[in-house]
């Protein structure tokens, strides 16, 4: 059955199409800096939010037409499922994909029965991965909708969660390398606490490196090389999420001795629920080497929770390519759609307009950010803020030859500080508006 039958492969049409089912920007084979579009960008569709977001909220049920499911949890649905998800993203000419196990394959009775609905399913996906061409980014595990997840996985109270949790882990590392994923995520889940009378934090995070320990390993033991992400993420579900930015995150990885395992899964909305911007989590993991891949969605500033809403600013977009260019690229991670249609957006094309939509919006950031980095004007602006850096004082103590001593000889024979450098923000607002509009 062709899930979408009154939609065509999605084609590039130019910036002047009206076609609502047609890229304007996004030309996979288009070069850019010398590098195809699609090697830019390496779009995945999360199948989570894809093909098991139903638009329930806590007010209401779900809403969403999905004409291919049976409305039963069974394997034999999972996997036409399966079938249907692979039809959308060749439709939409994405490269990757992503899943949690329980995403794809229903929960059994026992650990056994979920090994083996996971396998029937596996086998689906591989045979589809197979035929399409498209590849599976990074697999994870669910270690937080099921209540034996109630207190977290790896930093529960229970020593028999931590337990699940592993044997749940070393088969979605199994079935990731089955599939040749590029890279394995583990986002926090339930891994915080909720309150500070009832919690060991330092017992928690000792068990959180433990666990990651025996990922690192147990991956090695099976041959699998792919990149191991953790994704920050500052609360929700919890109130005090372990891994509540890039800087907790690096810090968590240094002080457990994984830093050379681990990359950073950057999601725009944790990073905004951070209280930080998307840009300056990746900045700030770039410059530390641990730029890993990103969660591409966006939230909306009045609501303040992880709406998962569709990238649709371009400044958003220009800022997460420019930094991806800086560090050059984003391989072996990509763009991962971690983004889900409104409740009211309950029809299946609405899952492509909202997929065009994203990926037409960071092609036109792609665009965007190779221009400015052209022309080199905000690049020459920025230097130019720093230049008392390059000469006189600044260049002796960058060369390592002052200590306090000197600075203060310097310093009482120059009196005071000029402020020669103006900030210049609303010019190099203006600047960067130049290549927007
Ligand atoms: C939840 C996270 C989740 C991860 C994968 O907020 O974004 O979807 O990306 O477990
Ligand atoms: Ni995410
Ligand atoms: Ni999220």
């Amino acid at each position: 059955m062709a899930a979408f039958p009154e939609v065509p492969k999605i084609s590039y049409e130019g910036p002047d199409s009206r076609n609502p089912l047609a890229f304007r920007h996004y030309n996979a084979e288009e070069l850019v800096e010398g590098k195809p579009m699609k090697d830019h960008f390496r779009f995945s569709v999360a199948f989570w939010h894809t093909m098991r977001g139903t638009g329930a909220d806590p007010f209401g049920p779900g809403t969403m037409l999905r004409p291919w499911e049976s409305g039963q949890d069974t394997v034999e649905n999972a996997i036409q499922r399966v079938r249907v998800f692979f039809e959308f993203c060749q439709k939409l000419g994405a490269p990757f994909f992503c899943f949690h196990d329980r995403d794809v394959a229903p929960e059994g009775k026992t650990l056994a029965e979920s090994h083996k609905n996971l396998d029937a399913v596996v086998k689906v996906i591989k045979e589809e991965s197979q035929r399409t061409g498209i590849k599976l980014l990074w697999g994870t595990a669910n270690l937080f909708s099921n209540p034996r997840y109630m207190h977290g996985a790896a930093t529960s109270c229970n020593a028999d969660a931590f337990a699940f949790a592993a044997a749940q882990v070393k088969k979605a590392l199994e079935v990731t390398k089955e599939l040749g994923g590029s890279g394995y995520t583990f986002w926090g889940g339930r891994e915080g606490y909720q309150s500070f009378w009832n919690a060991d934090m330092n017992r928690e995070m000792d068990h959180l490196g433990k666990f990651l320990h025996m990922a690192v390993d147990y991956a090695k033991e099976i041959g699998f090389t792919g990149q191991f992400y953790i994704e920050p993420k500052p609360k929700e579900p919890t109130k005090h999420q372990y891994d509540f930015d890039a800087a907790a995150c690096i810090n968590f990885l240094r002080t457990y001795g994984l830093e050379k395992y681990f990359k950073l899964n950057i999601e725009s909305n944790h990073a905004t629920l951070a209280a930080h911007n998307v840009e300056h989590e990746l900045e700030y993991a770039g410059m530390q080497g641990f730029l890993g891949s990103v969660d591409a969605n966006t939230g909306d500033l009045l609501l303040g929770w992880d709406t998962d809403q569709f990238p649709t600013d371009v400044y958003l977009t220009t800022k997460i390519m420019l930094v991806f260019m800086k560090y050059g690229g984003i391989a072996p991670g990509g763009i991962n759609f971690d983004a889900k249609v409104r409740r009211e957006s309950f029809e299946p094309v609405d899952l492509f307009y909202a997929h065009i939509g994203g990926m037409d919006c960071f092609a036109k950031g792609l665009k965007i950010a190779a221009a400015m980095r052209a022309d080199g004007e905000l690049e020459r602006m920025v230097k130019e803020r720093y230049s008392s850096w390059d000469a006189g004082i600044g260049a002796e103590i960058d060369a390592g030859k002052h200590d306090f001593k000197s600075l203060e000889k310097y310093m009482l024979q120059k009196g005071d500080v000029t402020p020669n450098k103006s900030g210049r923000q609303e010019l190099f607002e203006n600047v960067v508006n130049r290549y927007i509009f």
